[in-house]
């Protein structure tokens, strides 16, 4: 398959102003007629006077030009394209084809999912609905007919406003839409089917009341407050932080349950995996419902970044998908507790993108090229991305930042444009000059800072020594030196934060009133020193606060500076990353000298931050227990496996394992006490409290009860199971399972299974609750796991048709269950090849997902290099592999 490249990109020779379009709707085949507007575009130099026009499975049945049939010597049309010879400068065409939804099984355009019809768009999905310029810089303004039977498709959507119904003598109905705002043809949506509604309405600041609609399969009305309530928030939320307004007389929103990626922004019409809308405390864990949150907001805010906005090229995907994953983080932030938001999201830049960066599918944030872009809907892209936008936020400060994007939507409203004018306005509004930043942009890799120090007491000065370098990536030998914003501060004997005066400075900057004093540093050379001035004796450095930027940073810390900073840092983000430090070191240590003692001074730090959880569950003023969840969570498995040049796969497993059993026994006492303060189930059954405060108080509570599971006894079986009985809310009853799960059967006997029966037997027709179902038994850590795996692939409730269903199996054994996928003996590998070439036909953007795995087979010890290698050549040499999965596959062996 060709290699697509960012150098080569050239404006489209024809623009299409007006699409109408018209379709017959129905599951077997549907008509598609669009008469399109097209003209010369002024802007591009002139071709050979042939229009191409995308489509992929289309059969063409009609095909006119300026209201003449073209005889079959006048166009050509092959597996790609429709190519019209010799058209004029400004013409009208005309296309029929007719398409096929319910054989349609890769879910990209038009295609079946349950009893109802839906679209996918993004990236390249329009061309299987009709002919037509499908590049994100033809922008165009639709009209759409829908015509389809009112007993089978009653609701008919598209985008825009709604133009009228109508019944036709037929007896089918009629809809039309009509979207005032020129959009690229992947923001196209159209949705029919016997829905459900769930109706609010929003007044927007300058006083239009917006009705706001989400549709869902009947049966799922009960599930939408959350959606809901988030989607107010973040249209309040963008008027009042970046002054943008909501823009078309309706806003809606349909929940589906075959949906490839999380959510779609088409505009007026996000359409989005079910996952992401559907929730009840009953049925939904407390991360589910942040991150419907997180995605409702994150697609509601795309309707500036990224619609009214939009890409020249999909190299610059992440101008919209950097900004607006960074826009949803902070409107997280802002619903909940930012110290927490910003660990979770940190966390997973850590443990997806650093891995990412660091093998085979390295890229940059804006690539140089792809062969199919929907292999880069990625951590690199999303939120390395997000980080890119956070610094440029950081170093211009909010109002000079709200200025930048202020001047970005003024310039740039109705446009196609590139990541580099987004940076042109943070300059042009910041005043400064980021011509060395943007090499953020163009460099893949993750950054390492080596610092080093020195105090000199009788001068009274401490410098600080930062050495910049980004290891070498696929296609990229050398890294250029990048500018990077460095938070420090220096902390006293006692913890609290010094004032900071570099030398040449005639005054120091104080700490605040909350006691806080950072200095934002700025690093460019490849080596930088800053020498602080006036110290009276050697301080503690608090380093890379808030994680200022996307590096590695390597700084020779004891573990007493790591326990005294996790007791003192005024930086809530540092606190907790300098407890990670503490464990990943021990961990690693553990792994490497199979050494499986736990040091005291460690159990002592453990003991002593769960001192200082708060006495009373119902005081939020005390130390956060959400945070204080998050600090007592050890780094994962695949983390300590992105600190280690050989991955030890059992010696992770079992050091962690070690390591917690340890802290379960020694603190038991302590753990149980906390455990009983934060268990009031009669407080949550009456009323069950979504609040922050209270999920941060659930997730301290299943934090505890996670250690006390791995040193279980009777006691520990029976609260356990009390919790697994009793809780009125799927946070708890996962946690209890989990726990039960997990623990000997010497120990619990047949609780885990018992559990897990009845789990099912409650929810059998609950299809997201069953995701959680099977995916907690192919996250076990049981030898026998892969035959249960296996086992489960017979159950009549798994489909390889529903992509939800294949990540809950497949996709958490492959990449949540490094222990039973990296099994010796290679079963695992074999298994995840076999689905992969089950799937590929089917749906190549979920076959290439699920290979990820696989992809950092270097990484691992000869043997499983070997047994990893085998099954990606084996791969590879299949005929017809889809391009998703060729690329994936040639680049990991590459
Ligand atoms: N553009 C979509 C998003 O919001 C792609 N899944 O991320
Ligand atoms: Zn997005």
């Amino acid at each position: 398959p060709p290699v697509i490249r960012r150098e080569d990109y050239r404006p489209a020779e024809f623009l299409i102003d007006q699409a109408d379009l018209r379709f017959e709707l129905d599951a077997g085949q549907t008509l598609v007629e669009a008469e399109l507007s097209l003209r010369r575009n002024p802007a591009a130099p002139r071709g050979d006077g042939d229009l191409h026009l995308d489509g992929e499975q289309l059969e063409l049945l009609d095909l006119t030009l300026d209201g003449r049939r073209l005889p079959p010597a006048e166009y050509r049309v092959d597996e790609h394209a429709l190519v019209v010879r010799r058209v004029p400068d400004r013409f009208r065409l005309r296309t029929r084809v007719q398409i096929h939804p319910s054989a349609n099984t890769a879910l990209e355009g038009l295609y079946v999912s349950g009893d109802m019809l839906c679209t996918q768009c993004e990236a390249e999905g329009f061309r299987r609905i009709t002919y037509f310029l499908d590049r994100p810089d033809v922008m165009s303004r639709y009209r759409v007919t829908l015509v389809a039977d009112p007993a089978r498709y009653p609701v008919l959507l598209s985008n825009g406003n709604p133009a009228g119904t109508e019944e036709l003598a037929d007896g089918r109905r009629l809809a039309r839409w009509d979207d005032p705002f020129p959009k690229p043809s992947y923001l196209f949506a159209v949705v029919a089917g016997d829905l459900a509604l769930v109706e609010d309405r929003f007044v927007t600041a300058s006083g239009r009341e917006i009705p706001l609609r989400i549709f869902v399969e009947p049966g799922n009305r009960d599930k939408c407050d959350h959606a809901m309530r988030s989607l107010k928030a973040a249209m309040r939320w963008d008027e009042t932080r970046y002054g943008r307004e909501y823009d078309l007389d309706l806003f809606m929103i349909v929940a589906v349950s075959h949906f490839n990626m999380g959510a779609m922004e088409n505009k007026g019409l996000n359409v989005f995996n079910d996952k992401f809308v559907l929730a009840r405390p009953d049925t939904a864990t407390d991360a589910d419902f942040a991150h419907i949150e997180g995605v409702v907001a994150h697609e509601y805010f795309h309707n500036w970044t990224g619609n009214r906005i939009t890409c020249r090229d999909w190299f610059q995907l992440s101008l919209k998908e950097g900004f607006t994953v960074y826009r949803d983080q902070e409107f997280s932030a802002d619903q909940g507790s930012r110290g927490v938001k910003r660990i979770e999201d940190v966390r997973l830049l850590r443990s997806r993108q650093f891995p990412e960066d660091a093998g085979p599918m390295a890229h940059p944030v804006r690539p140089d090229s792809y062969i199919e872009i929907n292999n880069f809907y990625t951590a690199t892209v999303y939120e390395k991305g997000a980080e890119l936008v956070r610094m440029q936020a950081g170093l211009l400060g909010p109002e000079r930042f709200r200025k930048g994007t202020d001047l970005y939507f003024e310039r740039f409203d109705g446009q196609a444009v590139t990541t580099d004018d987004f940076v042109a306005c943070m300059e042009q509004a910041g005043g400064l000059d980021l011509t060395q930043f943007r090499r953020w942009y163009a460099q893949a890799g993750t950054p390492v800072l080596e610092c080093a120090d020195h105090y000199d007491a009788d001068a009274g000065t401490y410098t600080l020594e930062i050495r910049q370098h980004t290891p070498a990536t696929p296609g990229q030998a050398d890294k250029q030196p990048l500018h990077i914003p460095f938070a420090v501060g220096l902390l006293d004997a006692q913890g609290r934060d010094l004032p900071l005066r570099l030398a040449g400075e005639s005054a120091a900057s104080e700490p605040t009133a909350a006691g806080v004093c950072t200095r934002m540093l700025e690093l460019r050379a490849p080596v930088e020193r800053f020498t602080f001035v006036g110290l009276a004796a050697r301080p503690v450095p608090s380093l890379l606060r808030g994680f200022s930027a996307p590096v590695r940073l390597r700084y020779p810390y004891s573990d007493a500076d790591l326990t005294f900073l996790m007791a003192h840092d005024s930086d809530g983000f540092n606190r907790w990353d300098a407890a990670q430090t503490l464990a990943q070191r021990l961990l690693l240590r553990m792994v490497e000298e199979e050494a499986l003692s736990v040091p005291d001074s460690f159990v002592e730090a453990f003991r002593q931050a769960l001192k200082e959880a708060p006495v009373d569950a119902s005081a939020d003023t005390q130390a956060d227990p959400a945070l204080l969840a998050e600090v007592l969570t050890l780094p994962s498995e695949g983390y300590l496996a992105d600190q280690m040049d050989c991955v030890d796969v059992d010696g992770i497993h079992r050091a962690r394992e070690t390591l917690a059993a340890t802290l379960g026994a020694l603190l038991r006492e302590d753990l149980l006490a906390v455990y009983e303060r934060h268990w009031q189930p009669g407080a949550e059954a009456g009323d069950y409290d979504l609040s922050p405060a209270a999920a941060g108080r659930r997730a301290l509570r299943n934090c505890v009860l996670g250690y006390l599971g791995q040193a279980p006894d009777a006691g520990i079986v029976a609260l356990a199971q009390r919790q697994f009985d009793t809780a009125n809310n799927m946070t708890d009853v996962i946690a209890a399972l989990r726990v039960l799960l997990e623990m000997p059967v010497d120990v619990a006997g047949d609780a885990g299974e018992r559990a897990l029966a009845a789990f099912y037997r409650r929810w059998s027709q609950e299809q997201l609750v069953l995701d959680k179902w099977f995916a907690l038994q192919a996250q076990s850590s049981r030898p026998d796991t892969l035959a249960r795996v296996k086992g489960l692939m017979k159950h009549p409730q798994f489909s390889l048709a529903n992509p939800n269903r294949v990540r809950a199996l497949i996709g958490a054994f492959a990449s949540g269950n490094p222990l039973r996928f990296h099994a010796e003996d290679g079963a695992g590998y074999g298994f995840l090849a076999d689905r992969i070439l089950e799937l590929d036909p089917l749906n190549p953007q979920i076959a290439a997902r699920l290979l990820h795995p696989m992809t950092r087979w270097r990484r691992y010890d000869p043997g499983r290099q070997a047994l990893m290698q085998r099954q990606l050549e084996r791969i590879l040499e299949v005929d017809g592999l889809s391009s998703d999965v060729y690329e994936v596959v040639s680049r990991s062996l590459g």
